[in-house]
């Protein structure tokens, strides 16, 4: 495929009118009341307490709800949607656990059991560099008998294969869970010290060259549900203190919230603050101080120099909108990244709520969540994570046709072009959770797919890579790729 032929030529579609402040969500709905001291908040870039969330879960007039959101993501994004071209390299589905939500395991001596072979790691990266590829995910089950240089290997492989080539892959790979796992493999892992055996883990990853840590195995922060649902898994505490230390490490990494099974409003609230105080903490050790918010007053904030704080400014000339987290003289690493060589350093980049998908799992007989409570919850995200750049809406398991509504109530991010997708199967002919004939692992958009589906939400597409820098493309094929 030529990428850089690939390029539409599709207009962009004009920009959709939004409800005004002062009426309803929509033509035709109240504007609920309760909803007023929060949209005060938003416009002032005020963070919001648990108790405005709980209403933004809870009220009938969702549309608002989402204007909000939009409106906090156009300060951020204007009008850029990104999207990346990247391969998923699902390892090995051999678990030694067995979460009641996961469809995915299998036990070593199941049918459909499998574990790749370096050989295979080799294949899939050579056919991610063909495809013009940024970035290689790449996770899999806690599998009790491969070796630690089997992690290790995996990651020097991609990236020596992808070098070979003349190129250049991003491993994004092994959640907090595997993180933990792959410390116990290699026995430097202490109960009364986890944080140094986490630490020697994700340095001889990095050293094999891991890139960033994917966003995976966060589930819901909540001791109940966890018992309920995922027992066995590291809990809330250890999944922050993974993250922490691959921050301080320089590795960037992204977090999940999977919702729609046994969890409550409030469990996915306290979920999403203990994420923005993990990502406040991160900010501060990069030297941003003060409470991260969005807000005009934040720009004249930081035009006074007086503290650190998220917001969004068309940088002149730029057709890519520059999120700039600033203290005195300072910016966001993502701005760096034109001028150094290294952008990653250390925090947390994008949220990405992952819907409940029942089929084939032992939660079976939960209906899982449908289209509205998916918008909401991604409108929601994006209002309470006011220090989280990015919020993905990961089109293989939301759809693409419901991603595009998703960059329109707060989504800035689809994901990318994967091909492989083995932990969910999204039946995209009938909808979610209907499983039958059309369930299937292979799902692949090209990138003229990508780009309509954003043109048609009414976005500027725009190529980025893991770390959110911008992609430009050379020659004829488009497959040579530089970041800026
Ligand atoms: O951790 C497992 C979830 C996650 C089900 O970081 C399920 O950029 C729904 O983390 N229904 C893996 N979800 C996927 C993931 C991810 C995806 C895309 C981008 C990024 C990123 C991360 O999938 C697991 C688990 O939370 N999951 N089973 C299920 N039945």
């Amino acid at each position: 495929m030529s990428l850089a032929a690939s390029t539409p030529r599709i207009p962009p579609a004009p920009a959709r009118p939004r409800p005004g402040l002062g009426s309803g969500g929509r033509s035709g709905t109240l504007r609920d009341p309760a909803l007023e001291p929060i949209a005060d908040k938003v416009a002032r870039g005020e963070r919001l307490s648990l108790e405005d969330g709980r209403v933004l879960f809870t009220t009938p007039d969702i549309w608002t709800v989402c204007q909000l959101a939009d409106q906090v993501r156009r300060r951020l994004h204007g009008d850029a949607a990104y999207y990346n071209i990247n391969r998923h390299l699902n390892y090995s589905n051999v678990c030694a656990l067995s979460c009641k939500f996961c469809e995915f395991y299998r036990k070593e001596a199941d049918d459909g059991a499998y574990t790749r072979d370096m050989e295979y790691v080799r294949s899939q990266a050579r056919a991610a560099v063909e495809n013009g590829a940024t970035e290689i995910h790449s996770v899999g089950g806690l599998h009790p008998k491969l070796p630690f240089s089997y992690y290790t290997d995996l990651c020097s492989t991609i990236r020596d294969t992808a070098r070979e080539m003349g190129s250049d892959l991003h491993v994004k790979a092994f959640t907090a869970v595997e993180i933990v796992h792959l410390a116990k493999i290699a026995k430097v892992y202490k109960i009364d010290d986890r944080q140094s055996g986490i630490r020697w883990v994700l340095t001889k990853l990095k050293e094999a060259g891991l890139g960033s840590l994917p966003g995976g195995g966060a589930e819901v922060f909540d001791d109940r549900v966890h018992d309920e649902a995922y027992k066995g898994k590291i809990r809330s505490d250890v999944w922050l203190d993974v993250h922490r230390v691959a921050h301080e490490l320089g590795l960037n990494s992204n977090a999940t919230i999977l919702y729609g099974h046994i969890e409550t409003f409030p469990d996915r609230l306290v979920h999403m603050d203990m994420l923005r105080r993990a990502q406040d903490r991160a900010l501060a050790r990069l030297g941003y101080q003060g409470e991260m918010a969005t807000g005009p007053q934040h720009h004249r904030a930081n035009e006074e120099g007086t503290g650190g704080h998220l917001g969004y400014s068309g940088d002149e000339g730029a057709d890519v909108p520059v999120i700039t987290l600033t203290r005195p003289g300072s910016v966001l690493p993502e701005r760096r990244a034109a001028s150094h060589p290294s952008p990653n350093s250390g925090y947390f980049q994008t949220i990405i709520p992952l819907p409940f998908f029942p089929d084939g799992s032992e939660l079976e007989h939960l209906p899982g969540p449908a289209g509205l409570e998916n918008l909401r919850t991604l409108a929601v995200s994006r209002l309470m994570l006011d220090n989280f750049p990015h919020v993905k809406a990961f089109w293989i398991m939301q759809t693409l046709p419901m991603a595009q509504l998703m960059l329109q109530n707060g989504a800035d991010d689809l994901d990318g072009t994967i091909v492989w997708y083995d932990i969910t199967k999204v039946n995209h002919g009938a909808g979610q959770g209907s499983g039958g004939d059309g369930v299937r692992t292979h799902q692949e958009v090209n990138v003229w797919t990508l780009q309509k589906a954003i043109r048609e939400a009414g976005f500027k597409p725009v190529e980025r890579d893991t770390v959110y820098r911008r992609v430009v493309r050379d020659g004829a094929d488009g497959r040579r790729w530089r970041s800026e």
